[in-house]
């Protein structure tokens, strides 16, 4: 048997990968299939979900059955396929603009169901694939495809969102935390109930060199980490200094019934 995890799992067909050289969505990739098979996860029963854009390809490099296709509806796919065999494990990756803007209202009906699935976010800052404009996580000010000048609007703030929406799993982490990051992941896949694991990664291609004038993608993982506060940091700077910062860690983990499509929620005692 194989013993590196990434051959195991990997879809041999698929290989080599399209991503750029450097570029964090091969890493959260690798965090994935190490945190799986930490876990012994049986592939047959994963199904792995992307819409569109460079995050979105991460389930068709994985040996499992994966769904490819429509920008920002990855969660009405997953609602169906959950709904039609509990079975599944079902995972979505999604990039920060195919998660929270087009399917932004997906995703807060999602957290607010508690639909029993896994979403990783790659928070690239930006939307990759298309050129680098700007996202709705795009730090203020930044300059992107779109935005010459400065980004002039505030970010959202995808696990606060999550949490008020009632995700029942939310954590943050960057791609310079291998460890934290393969931790929550193994959290979040073990876990019953909407599941968010956002990964704050470089994009060397397009927001490094648009709003950090760097390609190189170890410059931009150490921008990140110098921008990122763990949560019990955070709680000692002042409100205004952390709105500047990626907070990382485990928000929230907590059990509430999950949303299984007939107008019975089960209890989490009877599921
Ligand atoms: C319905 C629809 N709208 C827009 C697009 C164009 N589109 C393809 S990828 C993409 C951006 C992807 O950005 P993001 O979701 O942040 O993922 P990344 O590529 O950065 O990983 C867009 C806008 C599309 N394919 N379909």
């Amino acid at each position: 048997m194989k013993t590196n995890p990434l051959q195991r799992y990997l879809r041999k067909g698929t290989l080599p990968h399209f991503y750029c050289a450097g570029c964090g969505a091969g890493q959260v990739l690798n965090y994935f299939v190490r945190a799986a098979d930490e876990l012994k996860l049986d592939f047959d029963k994963l199904v792995g979900i992307g819409g569109v854009g460079c995050t979105a390809r991460i389930p068709v490099f994985m040996d499992v059955e994966a769904l490819h296709g429509i920008h920002g509806r990855t969660l009405p796919w997953a609602t169906g396929i959950k709904l039609h065999n509990r079975e599944l494990k079902v995972v979505i990756f999604a990039g920060d603009g195919d998660a929270a803007s087009i399917g932004g209202n997906h995703f807060i009906h999602a957290c607010r169901r508690n639909l029993d699935v896994t979403m990783i976010v790659v928070n690239n800052l930006t939307f990759g694939m298309t050129g680098g404009q700007v996202s709705p996580t795009t730090p203020k000010a930044s300059t992107s495809a779109t935005t010459p000048y400065g980004n002039p609007e505030a970010p959202f703030d995808l696990c606060k969102v999550a949490v008020a929406a009632g995700a029942t799993f939310v954590a943050r982490w960057n791609t310079s935390r291998p460890t934290q990051a393969i931790r929550a992941i193994k959290k979040a896949l073990q876990h019953r109930g909407f599941s968010l694991v956002e990964m704050v990664c470089q994009c060397p291609t397009q927001f490094g060199r648009s709003a950090l004038g760097s390609g190189d993608p170890l410059k931009l993982m150490e921008w990140i980490e110098e921008c990122s506060v763990t949560i019990e940091e955070a709680g000692k700077l002042p409100e205004e200094e952390v709105s500047k910062k990626f907070v990382i860690g485990n928000f929230v983990e907590k059990k509430e019934p999950v949303f299984e499509g007939s107008s019975v929620y089960r209890n989490m005692e009877n599921a």
